[in-house]
């Protein structure tokens, strides 16, 4: 099972994802596409990123918005599980934000 981070270590990881914030001791994102076709483009590519590292967000989708949520249930906090599917996440949306 992956390790929890240290708070040290989350520090100075968060730095390099400075769209997330740790909100009710989760990882979290909003991010808002032009339109549900680039949302859902962005929960599919997503989806198979969570299904190759067999880590999974929490997260709901309405219209162009998505909110995202990451946490290592397992472990009962942040791993550096949550901090690869923030990147992946990061990854997805700047490929359609343009
Ligand atoms: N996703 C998340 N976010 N946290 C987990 O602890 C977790 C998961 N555990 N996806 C995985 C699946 C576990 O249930 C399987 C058995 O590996």
């Amino acid at each position: 099972m992956a390790d929890l981070l240290s708070s040290d270590e989350l520090a100075r990881r968060l730095a390099e994802l400075p769209d997330w914030a740790v909100v009710d001791g989760k990882l979290h994102r909003e991010v808002v596409l032009d339109d549900f076709a680039a949302a859902f483009a962005v929960m599919t590519e997503v989806a198979i990123w969570a299904e190759k590292l067999d880590h999974h967000p929490e997260w709901s989708n309405v219209y162009n918005r998505v909110t995202i949520d990451l946490v290592t249930h397992d472990a009962g906090g942040l791993t550096e599980l949550d901090l690869q599917l923030a990147a992946r996440v990061d990854h997805a949306v700047r490929t359609r934000l343009g």
